[in-house]
């Protein structure tokens, strides 16, 4: 497929900032155009929170959507008071490719950033190797946002080198900082959750007080290094847990702990006055897994709904509150969505952005489409991690098409009527999966995706090497899908690196 890339047409861009500024006028006494106009912006990404992670729904007809066990009301406010994405993706399975993607507005593929932990050796296919620094030559949310005047910061992990959040766009920030940090910091600051938070008030009041609009971005280190939960809230779900003390436990306590981090994010916005002037956007970095019931498939490390599909919930100006968008967004249409926001001319966003803006959803109530240069989606993840090996999907309507690129086979699912990817359609609708896999191949072609190769030296006859960590995606109903990157390492001052 020849590569279109979406026009950022002035006149499209405009029309949308009216129609936020006339939504926002519509629901709210008059003297906010200003602020809409260059609203502050505070980005809030979780680290290995599933779906249904947290104490919030994910879906209005799927009550498995919410985790039982968990205990967030900061962000049931947050969703009570903004728009649920139900089909909100994060868009690698893992942790830094998100990270730049994010960054960048571009995806994982094209960035040639697939993974974040180390390859995998002895497997029929051997993994493409990365280079895993951001590229100065990227142009950042950070870097976008500065050009038209807002204070940026970064707080909490970066996890995508190139000499760090300061390089890269961020007045203020902790270094270049990754997961070993988050072990640092014990009650009564687990993880620095509070820390960030404090860092957060101080930097919106400064902005406040020199007339800055700002753009700052909460990286929690949580759900990493959960072991260092608060002792009392840790206390609590042993209760819960019948006196238990493993990884729940400790998951559940630290999901809390980061949980009353966003609540004082939010009463810091709420006591400088900053509310109707400010977005914030809470999403995880990956999926961890279907949970109970197995409402979704899979989990960290493949691209199953269960290692993507993830937390996603905006509130801000215009925004209708408690209310619920089914369109498909995913990680990299923020980039896009910032620059929207902060008014970045659009001829200043690169075109090899494969974002689209979202704020045409946040206007109409959740209804409508993203604009992006392709209607397709992929993720791509060349990878051994999860159990299925190397993977690639490619969304397009309701329809999923996967490819296990150890042998090429395809599947497909229907996700309107099949979130759990049980049926696979690909012999009962043969045209659909050969069209949706020329296009998977067109794709990876045209943005250059690395492919993992044939291994020289793969013995069939051995053992499969120990697996890192990952969602299982192979485990359906009655199987126990083991949960990402929390199984083998992980322990007390030892770094996941995923
Ligand atoms: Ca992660």
């Amino acid at each position: 497929m020849n590569s279109i890339r979406l026009q950022y047409s002035p006149a499209t861009f405009c029309t949308a900032i009216v129609c936020v500024c006339a939504t926002s006028f519509g629901s709210h006494v008059s003297g906010r155009l200003e602020a809409v106009e260059r609203p502050n912006i505070i980005f809030m990404m979780s680290d290995d929170q599933g779906w249904n992670g947290t104490s919030v729904q994910m879906h209005p007809d799927l009550k498995e959507s919410r985790g039982s066990v968990y205990h967030t009301p900061n962000l049931e406010r947050l969703a009570a008071e903004g728009m649920r994405f139900t089909a909100g993706y994060s868009p690698a399975p893992v942790c830094s490719p998100t990270r730049i993607s994010i960054q960048t507005g571009k995806s994982p593929a094209q960035l040639h950033w697939t993974k974040a932990a180390p390859p995998e050796e002895g497997h029929k296919l051997t993994e493409p190797r990365l280079i895993k620094q951001i590229a100065s030559s990227e142009k950042t949310i950070g870097e976008l946002l500065k050009s038209v005047g807002y204070a940026t910061a970064h707080y909490g992990k970066w996890h995508i080198s190139g000499n760090g959040p300061g390089a890269n766009g961020y007045d203020e920030h902790d270094g270049d900082t990754g997961n070993e940090n988050a072990f640092q910091f014990q009650d009564p600051n687990p993880v620095d959750i509070f820390g960030m938070a404090e860092r957060t008030e101080k930097f919106m009041a400064k902005c406040q007080k020199e007339g800055k609009p700002f753009y700052i971005q909460l990286s929690w280190n949580a759900l990493h290094a959960s072991e260092n939960a608060l002792k009392a809230t840790m206390a609590k779900y042993q209760t819960a847990f019948g006196g238990a003390t493993d990884k729940r436990v400790a998951v559940a306590a630290i999901t809390e702990d980061l949980d009353t981090g966003v609540g004082r994010v939010l009463d810091s916005i709420d006591k400088l006055g900053l509310r109707d002037s400010t977005y914030v956007i809470y999403i995880s970095d990956n999926g961890a897994g279907g949970g109970k019931g197995n409402v979704l498939r899979g989990g960290k490390g493949g691209v199953w709904e269960g290692g993507i599909r993830v937390p996603w919930i905006v509130r801000g100006p215009g925004v209708t509150p408690n209310s619920w968008c089914h369109t498909r967004v995913v990680g990299y249409d923020l980039l896009p969505t910032f620059c929207e926001w902060a008014g970045v001319s659009p001829k200043e966003i690169p075109a090899t952005v494969e974002g689209g803006s979202i704020v045409p959803l946040l206007a109409q109530g959740g209804k409508g489409e993203v604009q992006r240069p392709r209607r397709e989606m992929v993720f791509h993840f060349p990878h051994y991690q999860a159990s299925d090996g190397p993977q690639s999907a490619l969304y397009l309507g309701d329809l999923k098409l996967i490819r296990f690129l150890e042998d090429d086979h395809i599947e497909l699912y229907d996700l309107s009527n099949d979130l759990a990817e049980r049926t696979d359609l690909a012999a009962k609708r043969p045209d659909d999966a050969k069209r949706m896999n020329n296009l998977l191949t067109a794709y990876l072609k045209d943005i250059d995706a690395q492919m993992p190769t044939p291994n020289p030296n793969y013995d069939p006859s051995k053992p499969a090497p120990e697996r890192k960590g990952g969602g299982r995606g192979g485990a359906m109903n009655g199987d126990k899908p083991k949960q990402g990157g929390k199984n083998k390492k992980g322990g007390k001052g030892k770094m996941p690196n995923e």
